[in-house]
């Protein structure tokens, strides 16, 4: 009797639990093919839309700038890179990218060409940079390639420069833009990365002179971005409101290229 009642009972359990789990299973298998069908429609969606000026997907563009302007909002400037002693430089670091480094370039007629507003340009000799009171910064330069050196440079101070040839009014400009003297390669940064404390013009690596290949005479070092940013050799600088062009950007790199 006891027996029997068991056994009712437990086909009472199986029963409820093999209908169970067909419907679960086909639940969890539904789900499954919606979920698969949307991210196939998002793909395709994505790959067939008409790509922008860049070669690239708006919707891609579109994620990647919000990815821009919630790093640069999160920056702040006193975030400063880590520093090191002088002993800790590597003597001899990598060179790495050779666009607009081409030819030789005339040391003598060299000026740095700051472009003050439309119209008015103004040229500065190394001497006159070399004038101004000189920063060291030894830091880990790191490459978007995947290598990174501890590296010693020497130079003058951005902010300091934006106060020594008058260009509070420049500096309220979004961007600065910078172009070798070629006009080959170029970067645009924003203005907060710059006035950072660390950012320096530098003509300065292991208390020597900058080698040629290393952006003789003059070449930004800015620790709170990449190695792309570091534009050696620099020719012309400017400052705008608009983003200006830059090489590896248009290459499809992020533009911020913050760390
Ligand atoms: N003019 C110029 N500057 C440049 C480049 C370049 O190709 N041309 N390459 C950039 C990249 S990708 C890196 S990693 C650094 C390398 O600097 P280094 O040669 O002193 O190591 O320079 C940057 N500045
Ligand atoms: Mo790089």
């Amino acid at each position: 009797m006891n027996k029997t009642n068991n056994t009712d009972r437990f086909e009472d359990i199986k029963d409820i639990t093999e209908h169970q789990i067909s419907r679960r299973t086909i639940l969890s298998l539904s789900f499954f093919f919606v979920c698969f069908g949307l991210g196939c429609a998002f793909f395709f969606w994505l790959f067939t839309q008409k790509q922008g000026d860049d070669n690239i997907q708006p919707a891609l563009r579109k994620s990647h700038e919000f990815n821009d302007r919630l790093f640069s909002s999160l920056f702040s400037k006193s975030k400063t890179a880590k520093e090191y002693k002088p002993e800790e430089a590597v003597p001899k670091p990598r060179v790495n990218g050779k666009v607009g480094m081409e030819g030789v370039l005339d040391t003598n007629t060299w000026r740095l060409k700051l472009v003050r507003a439309a119209g008015d340009t103004q040229y500065i000799t190394l001497n006159e940079l070399k004038s101004l009171p000189k920063t060291d910064v030894i830091y880990d330069f790191k490459c978007v390639e995947g290598w990174s050196e501890l590296t010693h440079w020497g130079g003058v101070r951005f902010a300091d420069f934006i106060k020594k040839y008058n260009l509070n009014m420049q500096a309220t400009r979004q961007y600065v833009g910078l172009i070798t003297p070629d006009s080959t390669y170029y970067v645009g940064i924003d203005i907060a990365s710059m006035l950072q404390p660390q950012t320096i013009l530098c003509y300065e690596m292991n208390g020597k002179p900058l080698p040629q290949d290393q952006g003789y005479p003059l070449r930004l070092i800015i620790p709170v971005k990449y190695g792309i940013k570091h534009l050696k050799r620099i020719g012309l600088m400017y400052f705008s409101d608009s983003k200006p062009r830059d090489y590896w950007a248009e290459r499809g790199y992020d533009y911020y290229s913050g760390l």
